[in-house]
């Protein structure tokens, strides 16, 4: 069993699954034991850590950087991290997997549901919202999402249930010699 510690950073839209599959991960290793494991799910760090921002691209970037040194902290510590932030910036994912490579391992996963299928299953109503331009700055939708063009893992969620996308992860942190 590795001991160093590692952040998993999920990224996509709102509506991509990135919550769901997190959840499961986290249950998967808490199952395995061994080191502890902090949830840094988006809206959680939004109510508790960020609650005074908003969704410029300044106020995303601050929201990033913190729960990246939150993150860098627990992987210091030889924890794992598991954030699931949208996080739409290239620029800023990278500042956050520097900082975290210093103490460990960062393993970025793309959850690679299209903004179709997003807006298709619309599960909060914000896709009609931002259509109808009630909530602003949509990532998406009125606001930029870049592509991470080499995460550590890709995934495919359309047709594959959440038991089977949290399994590709696990199985990539068993390649990476992590857990
Ligand atoms: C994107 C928004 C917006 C705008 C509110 N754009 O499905 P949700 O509701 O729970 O996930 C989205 C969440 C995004 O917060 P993050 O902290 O993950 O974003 S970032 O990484 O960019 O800082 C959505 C809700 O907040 N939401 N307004 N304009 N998502």
């Amino acid at each position: 069993r590795g001991k160093q510690g590692f952040t998993v950073f999920f990224t996509g839209f709102s509506g991509s699954g990135k919550s769901t599959i997190a959840n499961a991960v986290m249950v998967k290793l808490m199952e395995m034991g061994g080191r502890p494991v902090t949830l840094l799910d988006g809206d959680i760090v939004r109510k508790n850590l960020s609650s005074e921002l908003g969704f410029s691209k300044e106020h995303r970037d601050l929201n990033i950087q913190r729960i990246g040194y939150v993150a860098s902290e627990i992987t210091k510590n030889g924890g794992i991290a598991i954030c699931a932030p949208i996080a739409p910036y290239a620029a800023t994912r990278r500042i956050v997997r520097d900082a975290i490579e210093q103490y460990g391992a960062f393993v970025e996963v793309h959850v690679a549901t299209s903004i179709e299928e997003c807006e298709k299953r619309d599960r909060k109503g914000l896709y009609k919202l931002a259509r109808e331009g009630k909530i602003k700055e949509f990532t998406g939708i009125s606001d930029p999402y870049d592509v991470p063009e080499h995460p550590e893992l890709r995934i495919e969620t359309e047709g594959t249930d959440v038991d089977n996308c949290a399994h590709q992860v696990i199985l990539k942190l068993e390649a990476m010699g992590l857990i």
